[in-house]
């Protein structure tokens, strides 16, 4: 009996990841290497210093702790302007109805995500209000594949792992979902994430009729 719902926020409710890729494109650009796109799916759930230091050894290079810290500030801030122009029609498509099916159906909805700004993002789209439990990147210490995201989120719902689904579209946001023994729906290639119990494009293509036969 399924009575919570976990998202993961980048890449399930928004695509910041295209937000995230230019702002670390930039710093990139000033260290003085390219960073693609094709780069950019490395970084796809990982939290920002993780982030920065996969992007240095991209470019070959090391920083200090404290030049780290300065750079992952300056992507952040650039970071913060793309994001302040979203708006709540970015929201990606059939997330709406159903966290609105959710609602009327009594299942709880809450957010699993690493990023610090995700309270932030959710009140720019104008969605904070359906979380009953949010659970980002200011809360927790280990980053997926741990479970400790979505464990938190169960917990903050009054619920236990068995009756939770979480919904992801990181390789390592299925495997911290499956680690906490929660069920899980993958959003993106089947072939990245075989390890989720379905798998599917979107929104528009997940019911909560399908959600009752997880
Ligand atoms: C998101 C993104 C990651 C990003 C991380 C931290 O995770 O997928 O690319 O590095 O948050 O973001 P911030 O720099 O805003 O703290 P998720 O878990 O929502 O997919
Ligand atoms: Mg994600």
């Amino acid at each position: 009996n399924i009575k919570g719902c976990i998202f993961d926020l980048d890449g399930v409710v928004v695509d910041t990841a295209k937000y995230h890729f230019l702002a670390w494109k930039k710093l990139g650009q000033e260290l003085g290497f390219d960073f693609t796109e094709q780069d950019n799916e490395r970084l796809k759930g990982v939290s920002r210093m993780r982030s920065l230091d996969i992007l240095l050894e991209i470019g070959g290079l090391s920083l200090t702790e404290e030049e780290k810290v300065a750079a992952a500030t300056k992507k952040n801030e650039w970071y913060l302007e793309y994001i302040k122009q979203m708006k709540p029609e970015e929201i990606l498509p059939g997330v709406l109805d159903f966290f609105k099916s959710l609602k009327e159906a009594g299942i709880k909805i809450a957010l699993g995500s690493a990023s610090k700004n995700a309270v932030l993002i959710l009140n720019i789209l104008d969605i904070k209000g359906y979380f009953d439990v949010i659970v980002d990147g200011n809360s927790v210490s280990k980053a997926k594949p741990d479970p400790e995201v979505f464990l938190q989120g169960a917990e903050k719902l009054g619920l236990t792992a068995e009756e939770c689904v979480v919904f992801e579209d990181a390789e390592a946001g299925v495997e911290a979902a499956k680690n906490g023994g929660m069920r899980c729906v993958g959003i993106g290639e089947p072939a990245v994430l075989s390890k989720a119990d379905v798998v599917v494009d979107g929104f528009n293509a997940f019911t909560i009729e399908n959600l009752k036969q997880l």
